[in-house]
């Protein structure tokens, strides 16, 4: 059994919480069972690989440069609050989690373990759940199982660590099959057809605001256009250019927020070197923002097809029909770049907005943006509600969307106990789905249990009856989809 454990504790550190390695080996398993000749399968792995760590460091360089402007806002306004972010918020959890419940965290990656397991299975008998994708982003399960496994602490502190493993694994595992199926269609529509969907923490919110989106965009008017269909005249032609719209709509926000921070807080809390100039300071930091999303980008393209080819041996062979869910990043490589700074824009000023009322309203909880929830939650609904809905969409749903991440999060953080280790996951998932799943667990007990598992097992079943003749061909022929789609909607015109 020891043996097992360590096993499992290896591939768990090394390869499944490592979202490249992990990638890589999909591809590997995925090329073998095409059996593609040896190189072939070995150059796969490298490029995935090495693809996503090009993807990490576009990600990593974002985060870090937009700290000062995040840790400044805290510093200069004297807040002492808890920052939404998954980092933070996996933080609290250890910290808080022996304290608080007198449990130790290794359970947390047991909780991953039989998530996992149970996502592959209801994948593996989809005829019957109809879930039709894999949770592949490690590093985004280790954090949602850290809080999943506090949630169902605070709502069931009596229970043992095996019962209270096996209900938790089975509410997460549902969460993971059918939030990632959720995004299938919304993906291939956005990527046509490269085969994967989207498994991270917002793909409750991707859906709803999708569908908000389609409606909103319905109208004859000019503003259900795309932003790439977007052809600014004169010298706004300058903003057709992804890289210089980026770098002038930072250069307006953030620009903003750094004179504002002031020359003199960045040097003393060791941002901004001595006798360094502060212009050029704001501009590497707004520019930066170009960079690496241009690097990400890159990172994206680099295994993407990777990914798409080699699937095919999985989904032929071991999980017929399935397809992966990645990383919400990947989508920066699809549609409109545009919408990942509008997005960005808006659900900062959201959440920017949020916050301001919690200080107004003097709420007991105070919330501080974290770079993660703010940029890769709101961007990534901005590029999927650009493609449903256009322009007007990209701008109002990323702003909802901020809003909601801040009050959601402020309010089940305190609940639970969170708050005071200093942080929570504050994803749209995590501040929307799973605040309303942790107060049916706690007022309801088991009964408030039934009734997730039974909500969410009908979700999948519900988007089946609605579209039985694609359902699955969304999946396993892309184009012979989009043929019946579209011939659909000629049919109702
Ligand atoms: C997260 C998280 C990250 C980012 C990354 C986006 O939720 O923990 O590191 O988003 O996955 O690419």
């Amino acid at each position: 059994m020891q043996v097992l454990i360590d096993i499992w504790s290896y591939f768990a550190a090394n390869i499944l919480t490592q979202p490249a390695y992990f990638i890589g080996l999909i591809v590997l398993i995925g090329y073998i069972l095409l059996r593609k000749p040896w190189y072939e399968v070995f150059a796969g792995f490298i490029k995935a690989t090495v693809g996503y760590m090009i993807l990490a460091v576009g990600s990593g360089g974002l985060v870090n440069n937009f700290r000062p402007i995040l840790v400044g806002l805290k510093d200069r306004f004297n807040l002492d609050a808890m920052v939404i972010d998954p980092y933070f918020g996996q933080n609290a959890v250890t910290a808080g989690v022996g304290e608080v419940f007198g449990r130790t965290f290794t359970h947390v990656m047991l909780l991953l373990l039989i998530a996992f397991v149970f996502n592959i299975l209801l994948v593996r008998f989809k005829k019957w759940t109809k879930m039709r994708a894999i949770f592949t982003t490690g590093h985004v399960q280790q954090q949602q199982a850290s809080t999943a496994f506090w949630m169902m602490l605070f709502c069931f502190p009596a229970l043992g660590d095996t019962p209270l493993l096996i209900i938790m694994g089975l509410i997460l595992g549902l969460y993971w099959a059918v939030g990632t199926n959720l995004t299938v269609e919304l993906t291939q529509d956005l990527t046509e057809g490269a085969g994967f969907s989207i498994a991270h923490q917002q793909m409750f919110g991707l859906k709803l605001f999708s569908m908000l989106s389609e409606k909103l965009g319905k109208g004859k008017n000019k503003s259900s256009k795309k932003l790439e269909e977007l052809e600014l005249p004169g010298f706004l032609s300058m903003f057709n250019e992804n890289i210089v719209a980026t770098s002038i709509l930072m250069l307006g926000f953030f620009g903003i927020i750094l004179l504002i921070l002031g020359k003199d807080y960045l040097i003393q809390a060791g941002f901004l070197g001595e006798g360094k100039s502060f212009l050029f300071y704001i501009l590497n930091t707004c520019f930066n923002f170009a960079v690496y999303l241009t690097i990400l980008q890159l990172g994206v393209r680099t295994f993407v097809t990777e990914l798409t080819n080699s699937f095919q041996g999985i989904s032929t062979k071991l999980l017929p029909g399935a397809v992966p869910g990645v990383d919400c990043a990947v989508a920066y490589g699809f549609g409109s770049p545009n919408a990942v700074t509008i997005g960005f824009l808006f659900g900062a000023l959201g959440q920017f907005l949020a916050i301001i009322a919690l200080i107004l309203l003097k709420s007991p909880v105070l919330v501080i943006a974290g770079f993660v929830p703010v940029f890769f939650d709101n961007a990534t609904i901005a590029v999927f509600c650009n493609n449903k809905g256009g322009i007007k969409a990209a701008c109002i749903f990323p702003f909802i969307a901020g809003l909601c991440q801040v009050f959601g999060s402020a309010f089940i953080a305190s609940f639970i106990g969170m708050a005071a280790y200093g942080g929570y996951l504050g994803m749209w998932d995590w501040a929307v789905m799973w605040p309303v799943f942790t107060v049916a667990m706690k007022y309801l007990s088991y009964i408030g249990v039934a009734l997730i598992v039974i909500v969410l097992v009908a979700i999948p079943q519900i988007q089946y009856l609605r579209n039985k003749e694609t359902y699955f061909l969304v999946t396993e022929d892309y184009e012979a989809y989009r043929a019946k789609k579209e011939s659909k909607m000629k049919a109702a015109v």
